[in-house]
């Protein structure tokens, strides 16, 4: 079992801006770790905790296929952009949809890490764009908002039958 719950577009909670993070304390590593479990579960190769409820700027990433290049970043910032790529981006917060994204190809991103400590990330290519798109969820912003109003109406009913769905098959079993 997943340890927390991922909101699910339309969700209006996924718009909200995320907070600076003050202090690094145990309570955050409580949740880094929880978020961790949550996103190898999905599986997935980030989180943001916008989209577990937590409206402060944390992100999770680890793109590597062993799972053993855990990313954390408290209160990123791109410093640098170079260079763009289009990539095919899903979403944990939008399942089932993926669409072709353009993003920077190489940034430099700040932050602090697990104990508080200042660091430096160069990323570039996969790494690069899950950074990227997780730190738009940190702004309220999801990958379907770079698309035509016409495609995200499609993405919202499509998402809405699929929740009416499972609601209805949830009622029949229980
Ligand atoms: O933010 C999220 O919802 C996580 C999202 C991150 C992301 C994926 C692709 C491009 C940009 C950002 C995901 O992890 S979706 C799932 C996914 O891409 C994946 C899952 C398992 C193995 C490999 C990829
Ligand atoms: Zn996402």
């Amino acid at each position: 079992m997943p340890k927390l719950q991922i909101l699910e577009f339309p969700d209006e909670r996924l718009r909200t801006k995320a907070a600076p993070i003050e202090v690094v304390d145990d309570a955050l590593r409580t949740l880094i770790g929880d978020m961790f479990e949550t996103m190898y579960d999905a599986p997935g190769i980030g989180l943001a905790a916008t989209q577990v409820d937590v409206h402060r700027q944390l992100l999770v990433a680890d793109v590597s296929e062993d799972h053993d290049e855990p990313i954390v970043l408290i209160n990123p910032q791109i410093i640098e952009r170079e260079g763009v790529q289009t990539c095919s981006e899903g979403c944990l917060s939008v399942p089932t949809i993926t669409a072709d994204i353009t993003r920077a190809e190489r940034i430099v991103v700040t932050g602090l890490n697990r104990n508080g400590e200042s660091i430096t990330i160069e990323a570039d290519d996969l790494l690069a764009v899950c950074i990227q798109h997780e730190m738009d969820h940190l702004q309220g912003k999801l990958f379907v908002d770079y698309l035509s109003p016409l495609k995200r109406q499609m993405v919202r009913k499509k998402l809405e039958k699929r929740a009416r769905l499972e609601r209805e098959t949830a009622e029949v079993s229980a």
